[in-house]
């Protein structure tokens, strides 16, 4: 069985502790592979090593971090199926989706931040006769970066890219539900080159490893993306320490389709932002609502397509929903389609659990399901589910609409779907939400601020949003002499 390990000051190594946890592949509800449960006693020699190493990283001229990075990048484009494979395994989605989106993802947040870097410059504001004010960005020191299960390797260098291009040494921390592609980065990073004590990755659970780097007192800042309670837990931690803190949190995203779409664009894409990743992105639209005069011709043809939708094991090539991540989230998803009926809905498409046959018997697998006839204010319409689990909801007006759309404690993303231009941005305008895509999901570019607001979070990620995260700015004055002097 595969015994992953911690990559702490260049080297791969058991936890000091020596206790290792099972890791699940979810299509088989079968452990295959042990991961460290590390604790303090790790994230302490990560951070020594992590400041050892500042020094020399943070003045290294940038063009020779760029070039560490993109070898990283490379070095993982060439082990793509190795990637894929061992990301479908671990997280339970088909692999046809971690080939497309996950592990070229990744590849592209190295690329991405490496050259960003060579572009990055600082500010200068001249005052008309008195002197010039030039401001420089430093990097912090040695970072924390945490990360989820659901787009494990892709939202993990999303974090790591930007802090060590920023000339940052890097503490990391994936979920311990899907370890396997931070360990296989932790040998693209030794096979590039990276220098020791550049980058370490920690396995262990979040209340140990993730808590003990959230406390640190030598960790500048941390990224972190998971669950709002998490979130939560770590800023009362960390804001008395005066960390920098980035938070991406959960969502609860409104697609709202008026009457005047494009109706076959609107429904094919909203297949995908229902369901994509098995619900299981921040960014799905789980509440959809749809203007009364097409409510009936929408809901008609999108059952339509969630009945089509295949549900099977992750090198299906057919499948278009793989397995949910663990089996406690599928009974948490399950829990929210039970509350769903208490709370007066009506499940039109799936609803239960999905048994296969054979070695995948004991995976974890749930139907696309659809539910209609709830209150925009019940808990299934207000808590994020973060599964297969969409509602529908018709509306009269724009007014109605936003006030349904907005009253989530969440304001990650929202939908719109409109041929009418005028109407897209007076919504997109007023929607609560840090990203709107009209009449689109998920197009990225990732140059763009990424985040949300309310309880979706603090801060944004990507582009120079992350390197100035990442960077502390210093401003110097100087005076100009008097003229003639
Ligand atoms: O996430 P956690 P969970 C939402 C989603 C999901 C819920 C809970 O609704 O059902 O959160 O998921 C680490 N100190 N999202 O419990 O626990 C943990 O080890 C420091 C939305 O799996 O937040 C992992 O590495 N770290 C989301 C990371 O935090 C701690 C993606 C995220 O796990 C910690 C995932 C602690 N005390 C879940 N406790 C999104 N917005 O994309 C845990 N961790």
């Amino acid at each position: 069985m595969i015994k992953i390990k911690n990559y702490i000051n260049g080297e791969l190594i058991d936890p000091k502790n020596q206790h290792y946890i099972d890791n699940i592949d979810p299509s088989r509800g079968k452990v295959y592979s042990q991961i460290p449960s590390s604790d303090k006693e790790d994230v302490e020699i990560a951070v020594k090593a992590s400041e050892k190493a500042f020094e020399t990283w943070s003045n290294m001229p940038k063009e020779q971090r760029s070039d560490i990075m993109l070898k990283v990048a490379d070095l993982i484009e060439e082990r793509m199926d190795e990637f894929v494979i061992a990301e479908s395994l671990d997280n339970g989605k088909p692999i046809s989706l971690a080939k497309a989106v996950d592990i070229p993802r990744a590849v592209s947040n190295f690329k991405f931040f490496a050259t960003a870097i060579l572009h990055y410059a600082s500010e200068s504001h001249y005052m008309e006769g008195v002197g010039v004010n030039y401001t420089v960005r430093k990097p912090l020191g040695v970072v924390g970066c945490i990360s989820p299960w659901n787009l494990p390797l892709y939202l993990f260098t999303w974090k790591i890219a930007p802090a060590l291009a920023a000339g940052n040494c890097v503490v990391a921390k994936p979920s311990e539900i899907t370890p396997m592609t931070a360990f296989l980065l932790s040998k693209a990073c030794i096979d590039a080159g990276m220098p020791k004590g550049v980058l370490n990755i920690i396995h262990g659970l979040g209340q140990n490893v993730g808590d003990a780097i959230t406390r640190h007192p030598k960790i500048k800042a941390i990224s972190f993306t998971g669950g709002t309670q998490t979130g939560k837990t770590i800023a009362s931690i960390a804001a008395p320490m005066f960390k920098k803190l980035s938070l991406e949190l959960g969502g609860k995203n409104p697609n709202i389709i008026f009457a005047d779409c494009d109706f076959d664009k609107a429904l094919s894409t909203t297949l995908r932002s229902s369901f994509a990743n098995q619900g299981q992105i921040c960014l799905c639209g789980s509440r959809i609502f749809i203007e009364r005069p097409i409510y009936d011709k929408f809901k008609q043809a999108f059952v339509a397509k969630v009945n089509k939708t295949k549900v099977s094991y992750p090198t299906d090539p057919d499948a278009r929903l793989g397995a949910v991540v663990s089996k406690s989230h599928m009974e948490k998803i399950l829990s929210y389609i039970d509350l769903a009926k208490e709370e007066g809905g009506t499940i039109l498409s799936g609803g239960t659990q999905v048994f296969l046959e054979g070695e995948y018997e004991d995976g974890y697998y749930i139907r696309p399901t659809v539910i209609e006839g709830l209150d925009y204010k019940c808990r299934v319409n207000q808590e994020e589910i973060f599964g297969p689990v969409v509602t529908i909801t018709p509306f009269d007006t724009e007014e109605e609409v936003l006030m349904m759309a907005n009253s989530t404690q969440y304001g990650l993303s929202a939908t719109i779907w409109t041929e009418n231009l005028t109407k897209a941005h007076r919504v997109a305008d007023v929607v609560q939400a840090g990203i709107v895509w009209i009449n689109s999901w998920l197009v990225r570019d990732l140059r763009t601020p990424f985040g949300g607001v309310k309880a979706s979070g603090v801060g944004r990620e990507g582009g120079f949003e992350a390197l100035h995260f990442f960077t502390e700015p210093k401003n110097i004055f100087i005076k100009m002499g008097e003229r003639g002097h």
